[in-house]
Order: structure tokens, then C-alpha cells, then sequence
């Protein structure tokens, strides 16, 4: 690896890789493969993943610090992170060029379509349970006895997935990924929900959602939250449903009381391994996918009783005198709490609720409502006092352990404290897993107190 600071300029290169970081480097791997030698640039002046790049590729440039046009405008092809916006100026400038811009799943769809053209992409996206969806659909082809890979926006960059030939590969896909994505064809795929999110890189919420629905005209079969209207698309299309309510023909759904397809019965949803209603529209969501690729019913049944989530997806890390913490840190958006709040609707106890962090713009007001059913709100984080003007008596804190010993002041035994910040966590962690083990350790810590 060549830093232009520390050498002479490169020469130009067909290929510019923009952003280092986990997606980079994948694109770096693969191009390698290919036999092309391109050059990367970041923004950052030490971007992640530039200790990897120097050991495994030395004849790489990459140049830190911004974006050098001189680079871009001489390319044939810009292959960009999710997490650079294309309107990015120096990016812009290329594209009006008519220089291709495009994504790593993108590379990624044409690898699959010329070298595998009969394996199967399942992909899925939405604002909220894309991760939950994912490994539960990974899960049941597993447990079909199917080769299967799980990658995407869920951690693994698409294009490690091809470093072994799978029979399905399962996408979980951000509506950044999509924006630079147009050749996939999956055998099917799903929005399974549309909410306020990433508001700081849309200028509105529709910009989001064509985003988001981009994934329809790229799948033979489309599947669409019924009860979700901004998940339909009036472009033509072979669309099926899942839903909470009962369903019509070939639909997935609920009918007293157990999971349906069509006049099928499935299971009881008391069966369910996963809690909350919103878990219930994850499974059907993910067994309607499974079905459309020929994935037996045993499977989807038997992963659906035994999963019962996520790390940081309101999960319980602690209880301490009857009390119960619960890590929901996962919840980066409004429409997740609000998911979480419904879920524990029917909880006996008062719910505590710790919430605030960084907004990325989204309209915080939906959220009100919700928290008549809080017994108290706390907040903290840049959006913090935002979220705290929504209910009368919040209490503002600056950090994770006052706010759970504030918190735990205020139970007694049968309550819950329920971290679901609807907020990122960049403001004050490096990430939400960071926020949720800051939060069961603050939980654990009360142990040593009591
Ligand atoms: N960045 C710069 N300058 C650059 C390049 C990136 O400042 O030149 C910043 C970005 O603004 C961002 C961070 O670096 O804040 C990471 O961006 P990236 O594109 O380098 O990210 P990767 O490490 O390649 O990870 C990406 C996805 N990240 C984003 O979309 C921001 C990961 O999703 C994904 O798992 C990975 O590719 C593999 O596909 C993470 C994510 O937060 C989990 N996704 C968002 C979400 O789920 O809400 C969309
Ligand atoms: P994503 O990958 O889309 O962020 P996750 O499965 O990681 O989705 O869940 C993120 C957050 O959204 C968690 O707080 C989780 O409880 C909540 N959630 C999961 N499924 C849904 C859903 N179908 N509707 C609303 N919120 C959900």
C-alpha cells in the first residue's frame, strides 16, 4: 500500500475505490481476484481497515484525507462504501461525467449473474427487522439442509460471501446499498417496513423509501407488509403479503392465533420463540421469503420455535431485586421504540424508559403518543432534551450509569428499565453494541448497591 503523503502522486487507475473500511476492502479482494489493481481513497486520515490493506496488498494506493478528482474523473469505474453519500461534490462531479458509480453488492450482482446464474438471492430490506428477518430466513435454509450464505448489510460484505459457491444467498441490504444497486435478480425480496430513518442523508422521507422499493424491480417475486402502505409499489410486479391480520389466497398472516399461509395453518404463535408482536410479522415475513425459494415447512417451523433473538433487540441483561433490564439498544429509530413500546403493551409493571443519542434528523414527535404508556422518561445524548420535551417531568442525565441509577431509584419490583434510545448511538459509543453492554453493566453494577 502507497499513501500519497508519503510518496510520489499514483498513476491513475481504472478502477477508484471510494472508502476504505469493511466494504473497501472486500472491493479491494475481489478486484484483486479479477486481476485489477485500483486505487482507494477516504475521507479520514486513518481509515479502518488501512493496517489490512498495507499488509495484503502492497501494490494498492490509497490516498487519505478526501476525495482527489484527479483520480475519479480518470476512472472507468467508481465503486462506492454505503457510508459516502452520493452526492458527495467530488463524486457528483464524476458522475456528470457519466463516469459509473456503483456498489460493492452491485459487483456482487453481476459476479452471481455471469459465474452462478442458478443460485438463489433472497434479499431484504426496511427500516427496522432487517437483521432479525435475515438470520432467521439464514437459519431455516440451514435447517433445510441447503448451502447458504448471510452477508450484506448484516456485517459480512456481499462479495466475501463468493469466496465459497453457495446454493442461496441471503441479503440483508441498507437503502444506501440500494441506491448503488440495480442488476440483482432475486428469486425474491422485501421492505418490510418503512419509517423515518437516516433523515441526515434524504432530503425527505420519500427519497428514502424509492430507495428502499429500488429492490422490487430487481426480484421475480416481491413480498410487501400488508399493513404497511409505503411498502407497496404501484409498478407492476408478482407481489405476495405478510400481515398481522388474516389473509386473502396466497398471503401469510394470523388467524386465531396461529401463523398462516393462505388457509394453512403453521404453528401457534404462542410458539414463537421471538417476543412482541413485531416478531410475529419478522417470521411470517421470513418463512413467505423461504417459501418462495422451496425451503420445506419442518424447517421454517422448527428455527421459528427456537430462535429467540438478537444481542441488544430487547433483550433482558439483567434483574436486580425483581427488577428487569431491558437492552433494546438496537433501536437507532423511532419506529423501533415504538415497536418495543408495543410489544410490552400488556407488561404488568411500570416501565422505566431510557432513550436519546443522535436523531440523525428524523421527526422524534411519533414517539409521543407511545410514551403515555412510560412511567418515566430519561433521557440522555445530543438529541436527549428533544425526546425529554416530549413528556412532562423527563429527566435529563449525561451518562449511561446515572441514567440507570436514576432509573432504579424509581422501581420496585415487577418494573422494567428499557433502554430503546430511538436514537444512533455515535454520539456517545462507538456503536449500539457498545450502548447496550455500557447499559447491562451499569444494570450489573446495581447488584454490588443494593
Ligand atoms: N466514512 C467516511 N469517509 C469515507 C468512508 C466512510 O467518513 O471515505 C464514514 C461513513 O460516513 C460511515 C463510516 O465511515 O460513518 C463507515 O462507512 P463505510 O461505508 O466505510 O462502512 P463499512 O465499514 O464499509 O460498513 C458498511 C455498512 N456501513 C454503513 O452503511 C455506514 C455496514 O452497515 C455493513 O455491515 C458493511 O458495509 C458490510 O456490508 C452498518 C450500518 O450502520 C452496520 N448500516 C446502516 C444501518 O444499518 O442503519 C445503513
Ligand atoms: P435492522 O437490521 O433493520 O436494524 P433489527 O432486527 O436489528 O433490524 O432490529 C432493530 C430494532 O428494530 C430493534 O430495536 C428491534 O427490536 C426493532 N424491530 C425488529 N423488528 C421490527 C419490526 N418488524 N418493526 C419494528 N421494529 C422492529
Amino acid at each position: 500500500m502507497r499513501t500519497e503523503s508519503s510518496k510520489a502522486s499514483p498513476a491513475p487507475a481504472s478502477h477508484v475505490v471510494l472508502g476504505l473500511g469493511a466494504t473497501g476492502l472486500s472491493v479491494v479482494r475481489y478486484l484483486h481476484r479479477m486481476g485489477i489493481t485500483p486505487i482507494v481513497m477516504d475521507s479520514r486520515s486513518s481509515p479502518p481497515g488501512h493496517e489490512e490493506l498495507a499488509r495484503d496488498f502492497a501494490d494498492v494506493a490509497l490516498i487519505t484525507n478526501g476525495f482527489d478528482c484527479r483520480y475519479l474523473v480518470q476512472a472507468q469505474q467508481i465503486i462506492i462504501s454505503p457510508g459516502i453519500a452520493l452526492s458527495t461534490p467530488e463524486v457528483r462531479v464524476a458522475l456528470d461525467m457519466g463516469i459509473e458509480v456503483i456498489g460493492d453488492v452491485e459487483l456482487f450482482a453481476r459476479a452471481v449473474t455471469a459465474t452462478q446464474p442458478q443460485a438463489k438471492i433472497i434479499a431484504i430490506t426496511g427500516s427496522n427487522g432487517k437483521t432479525t428477518v435475515t438470520t432467521l430466513v439464514g437459519d431455516m435454509v440451514k435447517a433445510a439442509g441447503v448451502k447458504v450464505a448471510v452477508g450484506g448489510n448484516i456485517g459480512v460484505p456481499a462479495l466475501d460471501l463468493l469466496a465459497t459457491e453457495s446454493d442461496v444467498y441471503v441479503l440483508e441490504l441498507s437503502s444506501f446499498q440500494l441506491e448503488t444497486t440495480s442488476s440483482l435478480k432475486c428469486a425474491v425480496a422485501t421492505c418490510l417496513n418503512i419509517s423515518e430513518d437516516h433523515m441526515d442523508r434524504y432530503p425527505d422521507l420519500q427519497s428514502y423509501r424509492q430507495a428502499k422499493l429500488s429492490i422490487y424491480a430487481q426480484a421475480r417475486v416481491c413480498l410487501i407488509n400488508r399493513e404497511d402502505k409505503m411498502t407497496h409499489s404501484s409498478e407492476p410486479g408478482h407481489y405476495l403479503s405478510f400481515g398481522l391480520n388474516e389473509p386473502d389466497g396466497d398471503d401469510w398472516g394470523i388467524r386465531e392465533g396461529e401463523l398462516v399461509h393462505g388457509q394453512s395453518r403453521l404453528m401457534a404463535c404462542d410458539d414463537v420463540g421471538l417476543m412482541g408482536r413485531h416478531n410475529l410479522a419478522n417470521v411470517l415475513a421470513a418463512m413467505a421469503l423461504c417459501d418462495a425459494v422451496d425451503i420445506k415447512r419442518s424447517a421454517m417451523v422448527s428455527v421459528a420455535q427456537q430462535f429467540t433473538g438478537l444481542p441488544h433487540r430487547c433483550q433482558s441483561v439483567a434483574s436486580v431485586n425483581g427488577v428487569t433490564f431491558i437492552d433494546d439498544s438496537k433501536a437507532t429509530n423511532v419506529g423501533a421504540t415504538l415497536a418495543a413500546l408495543d410489544g410490552f403493551a400488556d407488561f404488568a409493571g411500570q416501565i422505566i424508559l431510557i432513550a436519546g443519542g443522535d436523531a440523525k434528523g428524523a421527526d422524534i414527535a411519533p414517539l409521543q403518543p407511545a410514551l403515555q404508556r412510560v412511567a418515566q422518561l430519561i433521557t440522555l445524548g445530543r438529541d436527549g432534551p428533544k425526546i425529554a420535551a416530549l413528556k412532562p417531568g423527563a429527566i435529563a442525565v449525561t451518562t449511561m450509569s446515572e441514567a440507570v441509577n436514576t432509573a432504579f431509584s424509581l422501581c420496585q419490583t415487577g418494573d422494567m428499565v428499557l433502554l430503546s434510545p430511538a436514537c444512533a448511538s455515535l454520539d456517545m459509543y462507538p456503536n449500539y453494541m457498545a450502548r447496550g453492554r455500557d447499559f447491562a453493566a451499569a444494570a450489573e453494577a446495581l447488584h454490588g448497591s443494593e
